[in-house]
């Protein structure tokens, strides 16, 4: 057992080397880099199609979408006209800096403003691997229960915002949202918490006005 630990150490400091040198490179070209992540099915692709829609005349953005399977996420991103390249895991629960470093080769870095990471839908490992973002951004839907940051509390320890998607459906189930933004709260006491919906585009104006004083303090 005591050798899985130093292994597990090793793989972490790897990805973060690499990180560390994803972090000059956005610096450097001065790209915004937010990594989204939530459980499967939160909604990351729903808010992704509205924000590339929606402020399409205001930035110049990309995604790297990551996935165990199919690229059907990178064609929802690149019907919206954006750049979309697909990373598949093939069974990885979370994508990693190497993956991240690779797939820049895919774009014109002079000519992006923000680079979108659409991480594997996970609320456990994606938290563990840094790739280089400015912002971790973690989305919880309303259908899965208000108790999800007390259970998975270094998801929403490390987030700058936390999007509760999917509001729009609050009459027809059991969510507490003062309850699981309280938790989440505790645990990260500056974690900025907006109910959102990506349906209906309830409060995604906040969520847009959060995105350009990102963009803008990236400067
Ligand atoms: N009612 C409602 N449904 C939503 C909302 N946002 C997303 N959905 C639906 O939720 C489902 C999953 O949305 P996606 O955007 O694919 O979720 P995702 O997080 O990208 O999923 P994975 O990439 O598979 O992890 C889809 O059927 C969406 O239409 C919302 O605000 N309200
Ligand atoms: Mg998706």
């Amino acid at each position: 057992m005591s050798a899985e630990i130093p292994i597990v150490r090793n793989v972490l400091e790897a990805n973060d080397r690499i990180a560390t040198q994803l972090k000059e490179i956005f610096r450097e070209k001065n790209i915004l880099c937010l990594n989204l992540m939530s459980s499967p099915g939160a909604g990351k692709t729903s808010l992704l199609e509205r924000t590339l829609t929606d402020l399409r005349d205001e930035f110049r953005m990309a995604v790297i979408e990551g996935d165990l399977q199919t690229d059907n996420d990178a064609k929802r991103v690149a019907a919206t006209g954006a750049k979309a390249v697909q990373i598949n895991t093939e069974g990885g629960c979370h994508l990693d800096s190497g993956q991240i470093l690779d797939s820049l080769k895919s774009f014109d870095l002079d000519e992006l403003d923000i680079l979108f990471v659409e991480n594997v839908g996970n609320l456990v490992c994606p938290a563990e691997f840094d790739v280089g973002e400015d912002h971790k951004i973690t989305l919880l839907s309303v259908t899965e229960g208000d108790d999800k940051p007390e259970k998975y509390p270094f998801m929403f320890h490390i987030s700058s915002v936390m999007l509760l998607n999917k509001v729009d459906l609050l009459p027809y189930v059991d969510f507490d949202l003062e309850s699981a933004t309280a938790h989440a709260r505790k645990l990260n006491k500056d974690i900025l918490v907006l109910p959102i919906s990506c349906r209906n585009g309830d409060n995604l104006d906040q969520w847009y006005d959060w995105l350009r004083k990102a963009r803008e303090s990236k400067k």
